[in-house]
Formats: C-alpha cells, structure tokens, sequence
C-alpha cells in the first residue's frame, strides 16, 4: 500500500514535471513566434500594441535612409501654375483649383489632357537611387482628390478618367521591387475638393459645413465627412495598402478639423492591413496639446529645425518653390545648397525628404534631373556618412556639421580652414584615426591642452559642398 502511495506520488510528480516541461516549452514556442513575427498588432478595442523593440524594427529601414525622394504628380501638372492665361500668386502649383476656384466639372476636364506617354517608372526610380535616396513618397491622391492610381471607389482616377489608361504605382511598385527602393504614399485625408462631404470646396459645395462665425473656412467641420471617409477615403487607402504590394509608409497631409477618432480609424487602416507600414505624424493635428499618431513627426515644409532634436522626425522640402510642377517657377535651390541640407538634416537626426515635381507628359524638368545626379556624386563619395547615422553628440559647429554611427564621428566640413588646421570639439575617449572620407588619406592630429583635436587638413577642399573628415575613437563616445 505504502509502495503503491509512494508510486502513485511519484507519478503525479512526473505528470507534473511533464507538464511543466511540455507548457515552458509551448510557452518558448509561443514567444518565439512573436518574436519571429517582430511585429505589433490591433487589439479587439482597436489600441495598437507593440514594444519599443518592436517599433525599432519597424523604423529600422527608416533610420537607416535619411533620405527619401518625394513626389508631387497630378492633373495639376497639366496646369502648371497656368489658368486661362493668368498665373497663380500661390506659389504650389498643386493648389491651382483652389486658388482659381475651379468648379468641379470643368477641373475634372484636365483629365483629358493628361496623357503622361513619356512616363518611365524605371527611370524615376533609378534616378532616386542614384541619388542616394532610399524610398520614395509619390501623391496617390493630393487635395484635388483625383487618384493617380486605379480605384474602384472613384472613377476620378488616371485609369478610368484619361487616354494613357495605364496605372503608374502599379509600375513605380515593380520598380521599387527591381531597384530596391521603398514606394510610399502620400494620400490627402481630409482634403478632397472634389467630394461635397470631404474638406477643402467651399466655392462648389457651400452647404454641409458647420459654420463658426468668424472662423476660417478651413477651420469648418464637414458635417458629413465620415460619409467620404466611408465612400471614398478608407476605400482608397485600402486599395494602396493591397494592390501594391508592401508599402514603406503612408504620408497623410493637413489633417484639418478630422477627429481623434476619424484619425484613428486612418491609421488603424494601416495597421490591419500592412502592419509594418510606417505612418507620418500629419494624420492628426488639433488642440492646444498637439497629439502625435503617427510614427514619426514631419516638421513645417522646407523648415530645417534650427538645433538637435529628440525622436524620429522627417523635414519635407522643395527642390525649388512649388510641390507640383509649375512652368514659371525657375527658383531652384543649388546643388551644394541641397546638399548642406541633406547634412544639416541628418547631423539633427532627421530625414530629409526632397521633392520634385514631374511634368504631365511624364518626364522628370532637367534642372530637376541635374541636382539629383549632383547629390549623387557627392553621396557615391560620401554616403557612409549618412546613412544610419544618429545626431550630432555636439551643437552646431561654426564650420560645418557632425554626424555619428558606432565609433566615428563624421565632420562635414562647409568652410574650410585657411590656415590648414581645423579645430574640433574635445573627446575623452582615445582617438584610433582621422582620415578623409573621399580618400581615406590619414590626417596628423593633437589634441590642444583644453582637450580639442587640431586636424592637419590639406591646403585645398576636396568637394565645395562639403569635405567629410571621419575621426574614429575607441570605446563609448564620452564627452
Ligand atoms: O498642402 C500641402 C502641399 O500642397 C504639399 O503637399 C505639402 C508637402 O508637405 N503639404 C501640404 C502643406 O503643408
């Protein structure tokens, strides 16, 4: 008996034993699947859930970038700043409907003339990539609401509505795939001056606002937005997130009076469908505490913040004064100008987003051509000192900017020393070289009694735009 009680014990514990081996390791298994799957998910309340580890992953192919290429391309290309013979004093050339007040029939007449038979998917996309750019930001659909994509939620789509017939994402998507490049969408949210129920016509759709006395048009609230929302916009986000293959990032643009839970309802779109889609902060912008949703924060357009930064952050600019293409608009910025950018940019940890605005026949303006392959032969050289880079340790330097990435600090030199030494800021840590980046030539260092490194540089620059001196250091970077 006291046999059979001592067996009996004994396989209760070995059950036991066994079921704790058999539940830590289903339990194992269970974590390593959603570890392996590396990705956040929406919960029945519709919260998104996801750890910090997670949303790194997410954004690693971001961080990495720091350059991207945006793309304004629309029916307003066919325009091009031009209305009856009268120019737009609003200098984007993408608001000319609004600016000249339209109506909605005659504007949707632009669509015969679009017939862009020069457009080269490939091409843009090689162009980007020889750029140095990393993905590329393309308007699906911009405030005037006509889709440059193939969409069953309206025929005001390049598809259905032109003679070139031809779906240009679906062909800038296969690029992408072929030369590597991340295709993202910009889509217009709450804009849509070709919907009654979307925001943005006034002049066409006078009723169905909820007017405030003394407030600015755009500060009305569609009374019935949530039915575009439902007829048109949550549709066609749907459609790019699943006729397109995977998407690097959703771009929404001026959020206007849109709710907390209308935004919601946009991004969990994304979420549901691409997961690992990346989501720009422009989704949602009211009240006094301005709450980012997105993923990561877009500063003003063209808006170079003027010191470091905390967090991911994405500077959307001109390549020279509009977004869309517009004929008389001859103010390009300089190459070296875009260049300091790009640097200036990254040494705050941002990502500079260039754009450039194609013409109606599908070709990409020389001048446009021209700064890109500039950029491109400064980043072949001088890359490494971009990409993947975090911001500067230091504040701005008098001469230049500084960009890091393990241990190096990359020095992006604008004004050259005259008198052969450039002055850095002091390091604790023991320095292993300094060398310039174009040429790996070793540079002679001292380190002055306050700590500073003295560079011997050679006489002359190497690029005006700027010269990189990379300066590698043992240990952890300690100021
Ligand atoms: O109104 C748009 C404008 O046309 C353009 O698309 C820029 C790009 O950042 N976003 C809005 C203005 O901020």
């Amino acid at each position: 008996m006291a046999l059979l009680k001592r067996m009996s014990k004994r396989v209760v514990l070995l059950v036991l034993a066994f079921i704790m081996a058999f539940g830590a390791a289903s339990c194992t298994t269970i974590m390593a699947i959603t570890k392996e799957q590396g990705q956040g998910y929406l919960d029945a309340d519709g919260n998104w859930i996801e750890t910090k580890q997670q949303k790194d992953t997410r954004m690693a192919w971001w961080r990495e970038a720091r350059f991207g290429m945006f793309i304004h391309w629309g029916l307003y290309a066919v325009t091009a700043g031009e209305w009856k013979g009268k120019w737009q004093k609003n200098k984007y050339s993408e608001w000319i409907q609004i600016h000249f007040k339209i109506p909605v029939e005659e504007y949707e007449k632009l669509a015969d003339k679009l017939n862009p038979v020069k457009f080269d998917a490939e091409e843009w996309v090689k162009l980007a990539k020889d750029a140095g750019m990393k993905y590329i930001v393309i308007t699906s659909k911009h405030h005037d609401g006509f889709a440059m994509f193939g969409s069953k939620a309206s025929r005001f789509n390049i598809v259905d509505a032109t003679d070139f017939g031809r779906d240009p994402m679906k062909e800038l998507a296969a690029a992408c795939q072929k030369y590597g490049l991340k295709l993202c969408f910009y889509y217009s949210q709450s804009q849509d001056w070709h919907e009654p129920d979307a925001i943005g016509n006034f002049w066409d759709f006078p009723d169905g606002f909820e007017k405030k006395p003394g407030t600015k048009w755009r500060k009305w609230v569609r009374t019935d937005f949530e039915k575009y929302m439902a007829r048109k916009a949550k549709p066609q986000v749907r459609e790019l997130l699943t006729n397109y293959g995977p998407i690097g990032l959703i771009w929404y643009d001026t959020p206007m009076t849109i709710t907390k839970s209308q935004a919601t309802e946009f991004v969990n779109l994304v979420r549901e469908l691409q997961p690992k889609c990346l989501i720009n902060s422009r989704i949602y912008a009211r009240g006094k505490d301005r709450e980012v949703m997105g993923d990561y924060g877009s500063t003003g357009d063209n808006r170079i913040p003027g010191t470091r930064r905390v967090g991911d952050w994405e500077m959307p600019g001109t390549i020279n004064d509009t977004w869309g293409y517009r004929r008389d608009d001859h103010n390009w910025k300089s190459s070296k100008k875009l260049i300091r950018n790009l640097i200036n940019i990254a040494s705050m940890g941002g990502n500079y987003l260039l754009n450039i605005g194609p013409k109606a026949d599908g070709t990409i303006g020389q001048s446009s051509v021209d700064r890109l392959r500039a950029i491109g032969e400064w980043m072949k050289v001088n890359d490494e000192s971009i990409y993947g880079t975090v911001n500067s340790p230091f504040d701005k330097l008098a001469w230049g900017r500084c960009t890091a990435k393990s241990n190096k600090l990359y020095f992006h030199v604008f004004d050259w020393p005259t008198d052969g030494k450039l002055e850095v800021p002091a390091i604790k840590n023991k320095i292993k070289k300094a060398y310039l980046l174009a040429n790996k030539k070793n540079l002679k260092f001292a380190k002055s009694d306050d700590g500073k490194i003295i560079l011997n540089v050679p006489e002359d620059a190497i690029d005006e735009a700027a010269t990189v001196i990379v300066v590698e250091f043992k240990g952890e970077l300690d100021l």
